[in-house]
């Protein structure tokens, strides 16, 4: 584990290179003692330094969960990071590019929680009992590192990547879709570029939220009433430039769009 000192300093470095948004070197290449813990205590000082900035956490996101978001990055472990309310668009939004540095965009399956959830194994049906709904959701996806190229560790000190979400479409109740086969096609300016089942994500999005969940208690926490989380992409992530039109139509629970300015 590096020490608090060093950790305070990867703080103020990611924060301050996603606040002005620019990249910087890959953590491991100027910290090479930086493991995944490190990275974790580093989103913990993040997410602190928001919380003191009045920023509010709305919820919780998993990544690397499919097999081809797993392909597209090299990494073949799931990360966790956290979602901040004023990052959260509406559906429709035009997303300013010259705040990001190489945006991507994938498709999610977002849960919403109405009950709290804990424990070190919780199983599919405790995640759907505890969901209030499911809905689509874009995730854009910033990497603040040069050309987008990371490990384990350094991903999960930049947040997964997160930049902004948009939520959309028909929210659905879990029990009402079968969300291990909700097929997913991902349209840039009218052209189709991806396209998955929900089924990619670890064969059934709602085991991204029992991972998260057991990762949680391994911490002490639980995953509380209310949180939005974003189960990971389905797909590889595509990459946007200004005017560029987004729209994802899911089976069975509407479509969802974004536009970036
Ligand atoms: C890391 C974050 C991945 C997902 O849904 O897979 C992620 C990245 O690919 O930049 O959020």
């Amino acid at each position: 584990m590096l020490d608090s000192a060093t950790l305070d300093r990867i703080t103020a470095q990611v924060a301050t290179a996603q606040a002005a948004p620019h990249t910087m070197p890959k953590l491991t290449e100027v910290y090479p003692g930086l493991d995944v813990e490190d990275g974790y205590a580093v989103q913990d000082r993040l997410l602190a330094r928001w919380l003191d900035e009045g920023r509010e956490l709305i919820g919780l996101k998993a990544g690397l969960t499919s097999k081809a978001k797993m392909e597209q990055m090299g990494v073949s472990e799931p990360s966790f990071g956290i979602l901040m309310r004023d990052t959260l668009d509406p559906e429709g939004s035009i997303i300013p590019t010259q705040c990001l540095i190489h945006p991507r965009v994938e498709a999610e399956i977002a849960f919403v929680m109405k009950d709290e959830l804990g424990g070190p194994e919780v199983s599919i049906d405790q995640v759907l009992d505890a969901t209030d709904f499911v809905q689509p959701a874009i995730e854009i996806l910033d990497s603040r590192f040069e050309k987008f190229k990371f490990d384990l560790p350094s991903v999960i000190a930049d947040n997964g990547s997160s930049a902004r979400f948009v939520m959309g479409g028909r929210p659905r109740r879990a029990r009402n879709v079968d969300l291990r086969t909700i097929g997913m096609v991902m349209e840039l300016n009218g052209e189709i570029v991806a396209m998955a089942s929900s089924g990619a994500v670890l064969g059934h999005p709602a085991r991204s939220i029992q991972m998260l969940v057991a990762w949680l208690h391994g911490r002490g926490r639980t995953l509380p009433a209310g949180s939005i989380v974003l189960t990971g992409g389905a797909t590889a992530a595509i990459a946007v430039k200004p005017d560029d039109a987004v729209i994802v139509r899911y089976q069975d629970m509407g479509e969802i769009s974004v536009r970036f300015g």
